[in-house]
């Protein structure tokens, strides 16, 4: 599809002023401002919204739509932290609900990807009083030795907070020393949302907001890239969630190390904030449209199929997202315990490529630093490997 604006729709007279001037700063590639962020967020009708988005989608990225084959270790839900959203986790008390793998469980899971053509693994999981820095840099060189050319996408800024405090090192420090044990990117969780008028309400415990950047800009100033994430659709307003983007805005402008931008819809069962209904779909797109819109320096933005449904990860496709995220081994059990529509996360290659070509746009596969694995653009269904699930 070409990049083009519906003039029709955006500059119809049925359609606010000030709205139709955030348009034609699109358009130009100027960069919005807060009161505009929120202006759509409060005023923008979906088909508006959907245009302005889709545009910056294509003239980014054309149709293409990245998706990477990766699988996830979580090596605990136990964890020090009660964030009031999370289904996930189990206090150290109660450590028998929960599971803690050790070592040798977490490298058989490495093995068990030994014949199959990931590029990824996702470490993530719960803050273990137990498992400490050196446990992790322990695991970290041993997936490297055992399978180097794998990228290793690791530990949340929460996770890595407590790691440096408990072993008493600085953020640079204990950063470094990851890297060298072999950690090469960080995800996004953690972030939640920024503004401190709804973190103390719903994660007061865990790592602020400075905190989170602070571990973010220190390993981009190392040469690591890293995502950002924003849990939405509970009890923020829309200023919060222009506050937020803000503050990614600003670092990003800073370091350039941040990758993707990923919003994730708030899931309401097994938590105890059940009583928050969740958004609509209606509301889950106008997040990606702005989102899009608003993070002009963000080269990707990413729509977590597991947590979303596949369906609405189609949909997401026309406003602005990019990116599906990976193929996901049902490993993976923050989602399905928080009531996500995906119990077994978990799609083979073949089924991705053809979701994302379904509504018409181009299957890409990457790595985790959007190096291009696979073009599946001019390949024919039938032509593709299938061995490679
Ligand atoms: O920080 C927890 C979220 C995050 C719920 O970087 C919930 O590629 C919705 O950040 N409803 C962790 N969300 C996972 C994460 C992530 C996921 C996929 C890809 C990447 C990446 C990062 O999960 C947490 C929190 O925001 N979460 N509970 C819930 N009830
Ligand atoms: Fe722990 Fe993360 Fe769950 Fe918070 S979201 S309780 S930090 S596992």
């Amino acid at each position: 599809m070409p990049a083009i604006l519906s003039e029709q729709l955006l500059f119809s007279s049925s359609i606010d002023k000030e709205l139709v001037a955030i348009a034609e700063k699109v358009k130009h590639h100027q960069r919005i401002t807060d009161e505009e962020g929120l202006l759509l967020f409060e005023k923008g009708e979906l088909p508006f919204l959907g245009t302005l988005a889709n545009f910056v989608r294509e003239e980014m990225h054309g149709d293409k739509t990245y998706f990477n084959r990766n699988f996830h270790i979580e090596p605990t839900n136990v964890c020090v932290f009660t964030c009031n959203f999370c289904s996930y986790s189990r206090v150290y008390a109660h450590r028998d609900e929960g599971w803690e793998l050790t070592m040798q469980q977490m490298l058989d899971i490495v093995k068990k990807y030994d014949d199959q053509p990931v590029t990824e693994v996702h470490v993530v999981g719960g803050v273990h009083p137990k498992m400490n820095l050196e446990f992790f840099a322990e695991l970290l060189r041993k997936i490297k030795v055992h399978r180097p050319d794998l990228h290793i996408k690791g530990f949340t800024a929460v996770e890595l907070d407590y790691m440096f405090r408990k072993a008493r090192m600085n953020v640079e420090e204990g950063m470094k020393y990851l890297q060298q044990a072999g950690l090469d990117s960080l995800p996004g969780g953690g972030a939640e949302i920024f503004h401190p008028e709804i973190r103390e309400q719903i994660c007061a415990d865990k790592v602020n907001a400075e905190g989170w950047l602070k571990i973010h800009e220190t390993a981009h100033n190392l040469g690591m890239h890293s995502n950002a994430t924003m849990l939405y659709g509970h009890i923020e307003k829309y200023r919060h969630r222009i506050d937020h983007m803000r503050r990614l805005r600003n670092l990003q402008d800073k370091t350039k190390g941040f990758n993707t931008f990923i919003p994730l819809k708030f899931r309401n069962q097994g938590n105890d904030m059940s009583y928050v209904p969740e958004s609509t779909v209606v509301e889950d797109m106008k997040m990606y449209a702005i989102a899009r819109i608003y993070l002009d320096n963000f080269p990707h933005l990413k729509a977590y199929w597991p947590m979303l449904g596949r369906q609405s990860a189609q949909l997401s496709l026309s406003f602005g997202v990019n990116d599906l995220d990976g193929t996901i081994d049902d490993t993976t059990k923050i989602y399905s315990m928080a009531g996500s529509e995906e119990q077994t996360p978990s799609m083979s290659t073949t089924e991705l490529v053809s979701l994302i070509r379904q509504v018409k746009r181009k299957p890409v596969e990457r790595g985790t630093l959007y190096n291009v694995i696979k073009d599946y653009s001019n390949m024919q269904p039938q032509s593709m490997d299938a061995g490679l699930n």
